[in-house]
């Protein structure tokens, strides 16, 4: 082994790919650079062969891999088998009755084969079909034991194996990563419980109020039936018609149509459990709670032009973007916080804490830090683990409980439902991924696929032939439901409607905008602006301004004059002539500004504009501190391969400016050498690439020679710019580096945006 590690690059992080599989533990109560250096962080485990199941199960970074360690399947220095184990000797030719014969019916191996491949497809999500995953664990701060008993919260540093899944909604499972849209946080918790799924969106309250819309709302967004356009996109006439016509949804679209909808990336964007759920401690007292999911790297995202730009030149950005990340060691994290409350806090609420189109304001309850969550593996496979994982939001552990809200009523029955036809069948739960770390003992029995072999005859309880097993655990350990009791006013009979607040529809959508700051406002005027105007159907617009009307005038007037409705329509009749007057006006945690992240540059992305003639030494001491500081730094050429530098040696491109354009990037450089600018500005690509970071607001720096480039691409750099363009001499480095990865670390630009756009 050692050998073989002094023969190779070895990337510490990978221990398991180089035969240093025997993974550890990770030390309760560590930091994550600990967890980070941890062996076995990675998946590519190719050397750890057991005879007849791939690797061996090892002492592995949690328990969740220990058991999915048993199927892991490594076919090096292998030879190939059909399913039944018999070993192929000739994988290239079917088996026919002569030279130019036909195929024989007998060939058994080539009828395996193909069978399984016509059925390798399964039913995608019907919605959030598009998603990626990571493994990792949450990591408890102190014990909430007078909150809850759930397991994962029951000691500090306790650790729990999760496993989650990011996704976007309304796209196919082929779509795009950076569509407009809201994203999926779904996590896993293997709790030594049970498996306890937080099953949440990246934004806080959702578009309807009843789960009985939820096939509407869906059909709605869809691509459209006749014509199945468009594809990943809510800019369409029946998302609108929908939409408009349900002023519940007002709040929730302020959140679509805002910069939530364009995550920079997974690691970048917050998680919400929307609904309100109830904490129970072990005397079966209750509280209610919603969650929150806060990333350390703060909370950034794109602008729509870029959007739209990487969605055609790499549809796989999030997912790279995640995985790439994970192999790097900079391993996504989120603090978990809590919004406890009780129930007669909550009747004092001016909304109702069971409309999942509410927020609880953070100024009026807060964010209590409870736990950290690091995401630090790659899925071996995504088939097996990131398709077939079926979260469900009625997994539950003893401890946590639902409230009454009817959305997630509809949700704790659909998640089980739709996966018995995904995953065709009831035994869905036997699937490694999703098989819980708690052993599983009922009476269940048979079904498609069964994986489990029972022993014994007794399949029922009570019983007595079998000692009475497996038998109830009482009370005191098993899951018991809070026996919550409806208030005398509210027992009535048997209805279908709602309570009286949940017909206030638009105070917390004008919260919403109001607590933006001036770039995100502008961006959410400008979102519904290019939404609307794809609608055909001008009643349907002139609906949507009316009910922005009740919203902000602000803003409907800044959508009506760019829809050309003047004058404005008439503001939507409203459900409550006197709503209840709001607790807060202004929320300042609304804004993705609140958190600005520490300033690391973790994760970011910068590119090189390298050509002939480059002065290399201008780069040096920049590529040393962004690889200190965790950033990824590409060179990017006029194409890949050496080039020769001014000080005589060679440099190497990784991409070309064509093949990884500059808009892929969080940030660009120019660095000295005449020869290489001439190159460069001969090349209109990278000169796309300065203006799309430019137009994005993104930070570029340009060193000596380097700042005519940023004329020659036509940049409005007059008098003084702002700290996101810095321009240094040759000679004076160290000040324009450090003022350039300040400038990364910070959220964009937005000073230097002007709508329409000058560049
Ligand atoms: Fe879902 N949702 N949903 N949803 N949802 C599904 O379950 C559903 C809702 C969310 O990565 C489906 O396994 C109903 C709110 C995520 O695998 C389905 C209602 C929130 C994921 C389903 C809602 C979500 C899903 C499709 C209204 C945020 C992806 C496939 C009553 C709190 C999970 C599947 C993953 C997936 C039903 C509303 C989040 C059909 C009926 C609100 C993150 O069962």
């Amino acid at each position: 082994v050692e050998q073989l590690a002094a023969a190779m690059p070895f990337n510490s992080l990978k221990p398991s790919e180089h035969g240093f599989a025997n993974g550890v533990k990770p030390v309760e109560g560590d930091t994550v650079e600990a967890a980070s250096r941890l062996p076995g962080a990675s998946t590519l485990s190719e050397a750890n062969g057991s005879d007849k199941s791939g690797s061996i199960a090892i002492d592995g970074l949690n328990a969740a891999i220990e058991s999915l360690d048993r199927v892991r399947v490594d076919s090096a220095g292998r030879q190939l088998t059909t399913n039944q184990g018999v070993v192929i000797a000739d994988n290239q030719n079917s088996l026919k009755d002569g030279l130019r014969g036909p195929v024989l019916l007998e060939d058994f191996v080539l009828r395996e084969k193909i069978t399984h491949f016509d059925h390798e497809r399964i039913p995608e999500r019907i919605v959030h079909a598009r998603g990626s995953a990571a493994h990792g664990y949450f990591e408890c701060y102190q014990p909430l034991t007078d909150l809850t008993r759930a397991a994962p919260f029951q000691a500090a540093g306790k650790v729990t194996p999760v496993f989650v899944r990011f996704s976007t909604v309304a796209g196919e499972r082929g779509s795009k990563d950076t569509a407009r849209d809201v994203r999926g946080f779904a996590v896993k918790f293997y709790t030594d419980e049970g498996n306890w799924d937080l099953v949440g969106n990246n934004m806080p309250v959702f578009f309807i109020q009843d789960a009985m819309k939820f096939p509407d709302l869906v059909h709605a967004v869809k691509p459209e039936p006749h014509h199945a356009m468009p594809q990943a996109a809510s800019a369409h006439d029946t998302f609108w018609d929908f939409v408009s016509l349900m002023p519940e949804s007002t709040h929730m679209l302020m959140w679509v149509m805002s910069d939530r909808a364009l995550p920079r990336s997974f690691r970048t964007m917050q998680g919400f459990g929307v609904h309100t759920f109830r904490l129970v401690n072990a005397e079966g007292a209750s509280v209610f709670c919603k969650f929150h999911w806060n990333p350390t790297a703060g909370t950034h995202s794109m602008v729509w032009d870029e959007a739209v730009k990487i969605s055609g030149a790499d549809p796989d950005f999030h997912r790279r973007d995640l995985w790439e990340s994970i192999e790097n060691g900079v391993f996504p994290e989120y603090e978990l916080g809590l919004q406890v409350f009780t129930e007669e806090e909550a009747e004092r609420f001016s909304f109702d804490i069971l409309d999942p189109t509410k927020l609880v304001p953070e100024e009026l309850v807060p964010v209590r830090p409870i736990g950290r969550m690091v995401l630090d593996r790659n899925p071996d496979n995504f088939f097996a683990e990131t398709e077939q994982v079926a979260f469900c939001t009625a997994n539950v552990v003893p401890g946590i409980d639902f409230s009454n809200d009817p959305l997630l009523a509809g949700r704790i029955h659909s998640y089980h439902d739709t996966q018995i036809t995904r995953l065709g069948g009831p035994n869905f739960h036997e699937i490694p991924i999703n098989a819980p770390i708690a052993q599983v003992h009922n009476n269940q029995r048979d079904g498609m696929h069964r994986q489990a072999i029972p022993r014994g005859r007794v399949a029922y309880e009570p019983n007595s032939l079998g000692g009475g097993c497996p038998f109830q655990a009482g009370a005191a350990q098993g899951f018991v439901s809070v026996p919550a009791r409806q208030r005398a006013e509210e027992a009535q009979a048997k209805v279908r409607a709602k309570p009286e607040k949940f017909a206030e529809h638009y105070a917390q959508a004008r919260l919403f905008y109001e607590s933006q700051s001036p770039a995100e406002q502008a961006h959410i005027a400008a979102a519904f602006r290019f939404e609307l105007s794809k609608v055909t159907v001008p009643a349907i617009r002139r609906r949507m301004v009316a009910s922005l009307r009740n919203v902000s005038e602000d803003l409907a007037r800044q959508v009506g004059d760019k829809l050309g409705l003047a004058p404005l329509p008439e503001p939507m009749p409203r459900a409550i002539e006197k709503p209840p007057r709001p607790e807060v006006s202004r929320s300042p945690a609304l804004s993705l500004l609140a958190r600005p992240g520490d300033g690391s540059i973790k994760g970011r992305k910068v590119a090189l504009l390298i050509a002939a003639g480059v002065a290399q030494a201008s780069l040096a001491l920049l590529q040393r501190q962004l690889a200190e500081g965790g950033a990824v730094a590409r060179v990017l050429g006029p194409h890949i391969g050496p080039f020769a530098t001014a000080e005589g040696g060679t440099i190497e491109a990784d991409a070309s400016f064509e093949n990884e354009p500059g808009f892929l990037f969080d940030a660009i450089v120019v660095p000295d050498g005449k020869a290489a600018i001439e190159a460069i500005a001969a090349d209109a690509h990278a000169l796309d690439g300065l203006r799309c970071a430019w137009r994005h607001c993104k930070p570029l720096l340009a060193i000596g020679a380097g700042a005519t480039l940023l004329q020659r691409a036509d940049l409005p750099i007059e008098g003084k710019a702002d700290a996101g363009v810095v321009i240094v001499d040759a000679g004076r480095i160290d000040r324009g580096v450090a003022q350039f990865v300040e400038a990364l670390g910070a959220p964009r630009h937005f000073e230097r945006e002007r709508d329409p756009p000058r560049v």
